[in-house]
């Protein structure tokens, strides 16, 4: 069985995520959505809002899991069996930080191939951060986010303004 992981911080899930989700979905026979329990690191959305928010991305994916882990990503890995990591690339923007953590991931377990991903263009542009700094300044979210989730993430951003 072909298993891979797609890690990130998901803080909050964009509809560029829901895009790689849906290309790696026809590629691997399970893919497992892992949300990093950072704690050092201060998020917006708590690990269990992620979670919830990505189970209702993928609810029409069956062979789409989500889980979230702490610790190195290797170990995640190798906890779930898996053999490949799914990220994205936007723009070349993306590319060194990512080159570097692949090189680290296969230096840790030389059995993990990263296997990356382009977005459909018109998501090239979305990102997290630029939600999270729209949503937080009262500017439209629509269109970055799941139709679904605007309003609550755009209620959650506004309110950690204040
Ligand atoms: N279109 C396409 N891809 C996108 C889009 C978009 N619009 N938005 C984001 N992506 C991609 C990103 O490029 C990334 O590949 C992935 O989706 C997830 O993005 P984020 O921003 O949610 O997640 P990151 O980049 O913060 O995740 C970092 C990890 C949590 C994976 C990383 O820190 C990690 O593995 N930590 C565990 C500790 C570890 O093992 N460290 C050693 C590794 S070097």
């Amino acid at each position: 069985m072909r298993t891979a992981i797609y890690p990130g911080s998901f803080d909050p899930p964009t509809l560029g995520h829901r895009d790689l989700i849906m290309r790696a979905d026809k590629l691997v026979d399970r893919l497992i959505v892992g949300v990093l329990h950072n704690p050092a690191k201060q998020a917006c959305f708590t690990v269990a809002e992620r979670v919830a928010m990505l189970e209702e991305l993928t609810r029409d994916l069956p062979h789409v899991e989500v889980a979230s882990f702490n610790g190195l990503l290797v170990d995640f890995a190798r906890q779930q069996d898996a053999h490949f990591i799914i990220r994205g690339v936007r723009a070349f923007s993306d590319f060194e930080y990512e080159f570097q953590m692949a090189l680290m991931n296969r230096k840790l377990n030389a059995d993990l191939e990263t296997v990356f991903l382009m977005p459909k263009e018109e998501y090239s542009v979305v990102s997290s951060r630029m939600v999270r700094e729209v949503g937080s300044m009262g500017g439209d979210i629509s269109g970055l986010v799941p139709e679904t989730f605007v309003d609550r993430v755009a209620a959650r951003l506004r309110s950690s303004r204040s």
